[in-house]
C-alpha cells in the first residue's frame, strides 16, 4: 500500500521539497481560511521564506467551517504536494510551512487561542469577497449574517473572522501582549483598508476604546495576490502521488506565476517573502485594481460567457476563437481605465494573462469562477466601467459581461437544463433576471442595493447599451451573440467602444 506523505525524509530523493527542518521553526502566523489558495499562496511564499531566512514563521492553518479537513491535515503533520502545472508537464514541491491545522467551529477554543498567543504576529486571512460579514457600501457590520449574529451574542466563543480577531485583539490588549498584523488576501478593492474598516466597526460594537486601540496600535496592510488555482481533482491526486511515491490528500495543483505585492506596515514583524519574489510597496492600489480589472473582470466576463456556451474550463473558452477576442478585448478596455504603474506595461501584462487562461495543462472551471457574481462584479466590471465613462473610453465591454451576467443568473441553460447560482443574492438575482423585459430587468438589477454603483445606474450610455446587449443576447442565443459580437470587435477601428 502506498504510504502517506508525513515525513520529507521518506521521499525519494529527487523530490523537490523544503531543506529546512520543519521542527527547527515554531509558529508565528495564525491563517483563517485554509483552502486550495492558501496552500498555493501564501503558505509557498512562506516556505521559500523559511528556507531562505528561517524564522518562526510557521502557520497555523484554520478552515472556518470544514471539521473534518484540519484533522486530515494534521494526519500529514502539514505536508502537501504543490503540483506545478507547466504547458508542458508539471513540478511539483512538497511543502512544509503548515505546521498544523484547527477548525474555526469545533467548540475547543484552540483556534482563540493561537490567535492570542504571544508567538502569533501575523494573522492572514483568505475567507473569500462575502466571507467577512461586512459591507463598506451598505450599512457596515451585517448582522443577518448567522456567523455574525452568533459572535454578536457569544463573544467569548467566537467562530467568524470579525470575531476571531476582535475578541482575540481584546484578550491580547487586557495581557499586555503585541498586536498581530492583520493581512487580507482576498481579491477585494483597497482590501486592506476594508478589513480594517470591518475590524474596528465590530471592534465598536463591543467597546469604543477597544475599536480606538485598535485603530491605534493594529496594522492592516493592502495586499495583491495572484495566482491561478483550481480546484483539486483526481489527476492532482494521481500527479501528485506519481512524483512522491506517496498519498497525498491534501494535494494542490496551481499555474507557474505567482505574484504578492504588500504593502510593508508590519507591527510585530514578517517573514522575508522576498525569497519567493514578494513585492513590497508603499502603494498597492494601482496594482490591485490593474489585477482586479484586468484579470478578474476577465476571468469573470469569459466564465459567464464561456459556462453559457458550454465550455467546462477556461482553457477551452481560449480555444473558441470569438470567445477569445472578446477576452483581449476586454482586456484592452479594462486597461484604459487604469493608471499607469512605474515599469508595468499593460499590453505584456494582457498579454501574459492570454497564455496563463490559456494554459492547456490548468483545469480551471468556468463554473467555479462563475460563482458569487454579487460579490465580484462590482469590483471587476462596474467600477471600471464607470472609469470608463468618466474617460470617455469604451464600455461597452463591460455591459456586454454584465448582460452575460444577467443570462447566467436565469440559473436555465441554453439547452434547457437548470443549474444552481452559487451566490448569497442567488434568490434576488434569479428573480430579476427571469424579467422579460430587459429594460425592465435592467431596472430590476440597477435596485438592488450595493451591486451597481448609483452614478453608473444612473447614466444613459450603459443603460442603453446593457439594455441593447441584454435584448440581443436573448434574441440571438448565445452562440450568435458571441459570434455577433466578436466581428464587431474586429470591425472596430482603434478602441472598441
Ligand atoms: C477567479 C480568481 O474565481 C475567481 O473569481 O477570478 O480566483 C482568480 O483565479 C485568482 O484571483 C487568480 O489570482
Amino acid at each position: 500500500m502506498t504510504p502517506l506523505l508525513t515525513n520529507l525524509n521518506n521521499l525519494p530523493g529527487q523530490v523537490n521539497r523544503s531543506r529546512y527542518t520543519p521542527s527547527d521553526h515554531k509558529t508565528g502566523i495564525v491563517h483563517l481560511g485554509l483552502g486550495a489558495f492558501h496552500k498555493s499562496h501564501q503558505a509557498f511564499y512562506t516556505d521559500a521564506a523559511l528556507q531562505e531566512s528561517g524564522g518562526d514563521w510557521r502557520i497555523i492553518a484554520a478552515s472556518m467551517r470544514n471539521t473534518q479537513l484540519p484533522a486530515q491535515v494534521n494526519a500529514q503533520n502539514g505536508l502537501y504536494t504543490l503540483v506545478v502545472r507547466k504547458k508542458h508537464g508539471a513540478d511539483a514541491r512538497v511543502i512544509a510551512s503548515i505546521d498544523h491545522a484547527l477548525s474555526a467551529n469545533d467548540g475547543t477554543g484552540n483556534l482563540l487561542n493561537a490567535l492570542c498567543a504571544s508567538g502569533t504576529r501575523i494573522v492572514t486571512v483568505t475567507v473569500t469577497e462575502k466571507g467577512y460579514g461586512f459591507d463598506r457600501g451598505q450599512g457596515g457590520i451585517d448582522r443577518s449574517n448567522a456567523t455574525v449574529a452568533h459572535d454578536l451574542s457569544f463573544p467569548h466563543s467566537p467562530t467568524g473572522v470579525l470575531g476571531l480577531i476582535v475578541c482575540s485583539l481584546q484578550i491580547r490588549r487586557q495581557s499586555g501582549i503585541a498586536p498581530f498584523t492583520v493581512l487580507c488576501c482576498d481579491n477585494l478593492p483597497d482590501n486592506g483598508r476594508y478589513v480594517a474598516q470591518a475590524v474596528i466597526e465590530y471592534a465598536r460594537l463591543q467597546s469604543p476604546e477597544l475599536a480606538r486601540w485598535i485603530s491605534d496600535n493594529v496594522s492592516f496592510p493592502a495586499t495583491m495576490v495572484d495566482r491561478i488555482t483550481p480546484a483539486q481533482s483526481p489527476q492532482t491526486l494521481a500527479t501528485a502521488e506519481s512524483i512522491t511515491g506517496c498519498r497525498d490528500l491534501l494535494a494542490i495543483e496551481t499555474e507557474p506565476f505567482h505574484q504578492w505585492v504588500i504593502e510593508d506596515t508590519f507591527v510585530n514583524g514578517r517573514p522575508e517573502w522576498e525569497a519567493a519574489g514578494a513585492l513590497f510597496t508603499d502603494n498597492v492600489a494601482p496594482f490591485e485594481e490593474m489585477k482586479l480589472r484586468m484579470l478578474n473582470g476577465a476571468h469573470s466576463m469569459l466564465a459567464y460567457g464561456g459556462f453559457l456556451a458550454d465550455k467546462k474550463y477556461v482553457r477551452d473558452v481560449m480555444r473558441d476563437a470569438s470567445l477569445a477576442a472578446l477576452v483581449s478585448r476586454h482586456l484592452q478596455a479594462a486597461s484604459s481605465t487604469l493608471v499607469s504603474i512605474s515599469g508595468i506595461n499593460f499590453d505584456d501584462y494582457a498579454q501574459h494573462l492570454l497564455e496563463r487562461f490559456s494554459n492547456p495543462e490548468i483545469a480551471h472551471e468556468t463554473a467555479q469562477i462563475a460563482g458569487d457574481g454579487s460579490q465580484k462584479m462590482p469590483q471587476r466590471i462596474f467600477q471600471p466601467a464607470l472609469a470608463a465613462i468618466n474617460r470617455n473610453a469604451p464600455v461597452r465591454p463591460f455591459a456586454f459581461a454584465t448582460a452575460l451576467w444577467i443570462h447566467y443568473c436565469t440559473g436555465v441553460s441554453p439547452n434547457g437544463v437548470s443549474y444552481k447560482i452559487n451566490d448569497p443574492l442567488a434568490s434576488t438575482l434569479g428573480k430579476a433576471a427571469s424579467n422579460d423585459n430587459p429594460l425592465h430587468c435592467v431596472k430590476e438589477f440597477s435596485q438592488i442595493p450595493g451591486l451597481i454603483p448609483v452614478e453608473l445606474a444612473a447614466n444613459a450610455q450603459w443603460n442603453q447599451m446593457l439594455v441593447s446587449q441584454l435584448a440581443s443576447l436573448r434574441e440571438c442565443g448565445i452562440r450568435a451573440f458571441l459570434d455577433k459580437e466578436a466581428s464587431v470587435a474586429a470591425a472596430s477601428d482603434g478602441p472598441i467602444r
